[in-house]
């Protein structure tokens, strides 16, 4: 085989891999237009890719996964590292030797017949010293039309790159796409990733959940920063001051809505800009202040429920240039789920089959997702290519808790606040497979993220801190209480900015709160509710704390944490002792209803 680049570990590594492989042809991505223009034209000849209505949707295109390989499956997902205790409780783990017996020989011949794409991507803006190199090695065009979308794919990383071996080396087959031949494996210790027998999202797409979360992760606790499910947002005040928040909220619980947030006209001069919506690299700066970059460079992000109403910025994002998948499309060929209004008569749902408007069954995936350019968005920040990322002032946890969690609260300092990422817990969604509705632990929504033993991630977020001398307050939002006809109590959305509101004064010491057992909790009066259709008695009930409850809670809490063993930082063990002794405290003086507190 000639050398298709002068990098030696590039080229030698391709070569092994081309030779156990056996495509008929290996192809270096540029990242050009003409290239792009190529890989769709193939696509649409064999089917992988159907034309969208050009007139309404120039550029797009949609893609539909096999029925089995609609969303990520972390039972498949595995951490290989040579001692089984590195990867903790949280983890699948898996021998390095084990996964060259067992998982390595799916490889053997597997792009017999196919193209071998050699694809280059740098994670994070182009002049950031932050930013890493990553070269995925796959069989599927899908792929790496996606990779050029959500990373700077091509030139720009081979640029990086130069004849350096520090990249991160991800191999990639779709394989049979048979489940039972499928794994997602990583490797630490080599930075190495082997993903088999899917083509969707995180499972395929290594740059996202793979490198910038699992990898980044361990990377991250032997370099002293954090790599985190987060989405990195300012919120510019009618002053013209920005703030920037980070926000943590396991998959399909509202990242990309509140990245890309526009607030209601009742609260004229507030804006958002978006700098991420899943992804956040934060290291601590000379300045003592936790500085985040967005590696990515596009969205891949949740079609059902997004609208003009809920998100018009993504709307608007995702107007052309997009590829659609597992969407249901109308008769005139635009994509469509479930949240655009009414069901057209004639439609074709993500399977391809006429939908059955008699079903039950939605006609979009509830997994289905766009996949766009970060550009097109009309909320872009002017800081997304910036080198140095965005100042954090407030880091912030959520997720979907019917009942309990208020609508928001903040952490006395940095400490509680670990514990109460440590303590985060959310339905589960359709973002990877399995049940979805059922309430399980993922602390600081890094649960089927984090590449390493979650006691020693936990540690190293109270390590993180204590080297920050102005570090980011901490606060827990929940947009997902349900009311006695299982209706959300919160409008959510766009009016989420009345909460972002509160935070982002609590970070300047203005706004009130009262200091309870569990935090600061916004006075009712704190949230700004003009021109918003909520009760007071509604309101009253989303910032309740109820003690008893809460007790039950943190039994639940303490069992998942003792998990963790001796690796659950002490700290944390007496920050949730602390908790559970302020509660008791309270319980004695007003059990079960607001807890009489001081206002701060
Ligand atoms: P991943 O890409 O999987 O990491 O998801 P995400 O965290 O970015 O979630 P996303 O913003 O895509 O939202 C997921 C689902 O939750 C969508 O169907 C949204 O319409 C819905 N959602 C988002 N924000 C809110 C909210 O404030 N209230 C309610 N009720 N639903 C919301
Ligand atoms: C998530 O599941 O959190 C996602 C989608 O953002 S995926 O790329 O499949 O991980
Ligand atoms: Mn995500």
């Amino acid at each position: 085989m000639t050398a298709i680049h002068k990098n030696r570990a590039l080229n030698n590594w391709v070569e092994e891999v081309a030779r156990y492989t056996n495509p008929d042809r290996v192809h270096l991505c540029d990242g050009s237009d003409a290239e792009n223009a190529e890989l769709i034209k193939q696509m649409l000849a064999d089917g992988t890719l159907e034309t969208l209505n050009p007139e309404t949707h120039p550029g797009c295109y949609l893609h539909r996964s096999h029925p089995s390989d609609v969303a990520r499956t972390e039972h498949l997902t595995f951490i290989c590292t040579e001692n089984q205790a590195d990867t903790g409780p949280s983890n699948n783990w898996m021998a390095p030797d084990e996964a060259r017996t067992r998982v390595w020989p799916l490889f053997e011949n597997a792009m017999r017949g196919r193209t071998l794409y050699v694809v280059p991507y740098l994670m994070g803006p182009e002049s950031s010293p932050y930013s890493k190199v990553g070269v995925e090695i796959t069989d599927s065009p899908y792929v790496v039309v996606n990779m050029r979308v959500m990373t700077r794919m091509g030139e720009i990383a081979l640029k990086r790159l130069g004849d350096s071996e520090d990249f991160v080396k991800g191999l990639h087959s779709l394989g049979d796409l048979d489940p039972e031949r499928r794994f997602i494996c990583h490797f630490p210790q080599t930075k190495e990733i082997w993903s088999v027998g899917s083509g969707y999202g995180g499972n395929a797409l290594l740059s996202k959940k793979c490198f910038a979360l699992r990898i980044a992760s361990t990377q991250g606790r032997d370099e002293g920063w954090l790599a985190e499910h987060m989405l990195i947002l300012g919120l510019e005040d009618p002053q013209g001051h920005t703030t920037y928040i980070a926000a943590a909220f396991p998959s399909a619980c509202g990242k990309t809505n509140l990245a890309m947030l526009i607030p209601p006209g009742s609260l004229p001069g507030y804006k958002v800009w978006t700098v991420g919506d899943d992804i956040a690299w934060l290291r601590p700066g000379p300045d003592g202040r936790l500085w985040a970059i967005n590696p990515e460079n596009g969205f891949f992000g949740v079609a059902p429920g997004t609208n003009k109403e809920t998100n018009p910025n993504a709307m608007a994002t995702i107007a052309k240039n997009t590829i659609f998948t597992n969407v249901a499309i109308t008769q005139d060929r635009q994509p469509w789920w479930e949240g655009l209004g009414k069901p057209p008569e004639a439609l074709t749902n993500w399977r391809g089959q006429a939908y059955d408007h008699a079903s039950n069954e939605p006609a979009a995936h509830p997994n289905s997702r766009f996949t766009a350019p970060a550009s097109q968005c009309p909320g872009i920040s002017p800081k997304f290519n910036e080198a140095q990322g965005v100042p954090i002032s407030a880091i912030i946890f959520g997720g979907r808790r019917p009942s309990l969690v208020p609508l928001a609260y903040q952490a006395l300092n940095w400490r509680h606040g670990v514990l109460m990422g440590a303590m985060l817990s959310s339905e589960t969604t359709a973002a990877a497979t399995g049940k979805t509705g059922v309430l399980r632990r993922d602390p600081m929504a890094m649960l089927p993220f984090c590449g390493y033993h979650m006691g020693d991630y936990l540690a190293h977020w109270l390590r993180v801190g204590e080297n920050l001398s102005h570090p980011p307050a901490i606060f827990n939002v929940n947009w997902f209480r349900r009311g006695a006809n299982n209706e959300f109590l919160w409008p959510g959305y766009g009016e989420n900015i009345r909460v972002l509101r509160w935070i982002v004064e609590r970070t300047r010491g203005q706004s009130r709160a009262t200091e309870t057992p569990i935090g600061y909790v916004p006075t009712t009066e704190a949230i700004d509710t003009r021109g918003l259709n909520v009760s007071n008695a509604v309101i009253q009930e989303l910032l309740r704390v109820d003690a008893n409850g809460w007790s039950t809670e943190l039994r639940d809490v303490e069992e998942y944490l003792q998990r963790f063993g001796d690796r659950l930082p002490y700290a944390l063990e007496e920050e949730l002792n602390n908790l559970q002794r302020r509660l008791e405290a309270a319980e004695h003086r007003s059990p079960s209803t607001r807890i009489s507190a001081t206002l701060v």
